[in-house]
């Protein structure tokens, strides 16, 4: 059987109250985060997990401090050597909204770091883009309104018609996804809150089936065997 941890929201920069360590010089707040993520990644490496999904923000600030980058790149770090694939999908906190700007996770990508696979565009991962692991993948990261109708090439002349072409698009792109699943396989689908107008936001479950939108719908159809995988927060802007 497969073997796959989720991870979410690690933001490990949150240091808005408290004391700083002496000896590492950061917030006390920070090494609780840190700490809360070692645990994770002892347990990915100790239980040898065929699969890491991490489904977005692993920072509160879109332009987080070297020191921070440099904790959060050593523990994926770890994940890469283990030879653990891991999947780290791009949230609302990694990416800017200005066009261009490169998000936090970049430099992976960049780099290519070994058994790391960046999600920053909507994709649809198969066996042999997960290193031949037997599973499915439905990524669909954070992507800023500016920037989905920019892909989708709609105009904003009105909010409601917008947010239901938006709506719309994002359906058929998952229903196309979903008639090509393999049954064979198991499937995740990997995704944080999707950024748009309340109306589409109150539509728009965090966990396949649990909240009518059309992802969830069309997923419950498709297959049994998919599981969905998101970050889960109760107020905006988590
Ligand atoms: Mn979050």
């Amino acid at each position: 059987m497969l073997k796959v941890l989720h991870f979410a929201d690690a933001h490990i920069d949150i240091a808005t109250y408290g004391k700083h360590d002496p000896i590492t010089g950061l917030p006390v707040r920070v090494l609780d985060f840190l700490k809360a993520l070692d645990t994770i990644v002892d347990t990915a490496i100790s239980e040898k997990v065929d699969l890491v999904i991490f489904a977005g923000d692993a920072y509160k600030d879109r332009t987080p401090a070297p020191t921070f980058q440099r904790e959060w790149g050593r523990r994926m770090m770890r994940l890469s050597a283990a030879g653990i694939p891991t999947i780290l999908l791009v949230g609302n906190h990694d990416l800017s909204p200005a066009t261009g700007r490169a998000h936090t996770l970049q430099e992976f990508a960049t780099l290519a770091v070994p058994h790391i696979h960046i999600i920053d565009k909507p994709v649809f991962l198969k066996p042999a883009d997960l290193e031949g692991l037997p599973v499915q993948v439905l990524g669909l990261p954070w992507i800023f309104r500016s920037g989905l109708m920019a892909a989708l090439e709609l105009s904003g002349e009105d909010p409601d018609q917008l947010n239901q072409q938006l709506e719309n698009r994002i359906s058929d792109v998952l229903t196309q996804w979903l008639d090509q699943l393999d049954p064979a396989y198991p499937c995740y689908f990997d995704r944080p809150r999707l950024r748009s107008g309340r109306g589409l936001r109150q539509r728009t479950g965090h966990y396949v089936g649990q909240r009518p939108d059309p992802a969830g719908r069309s997923c419950q159809r498709s297959s049994p065997r998919l599981c969905g995988l998101g970050t889960y927060s109760q107020s905006p802007g988590c």
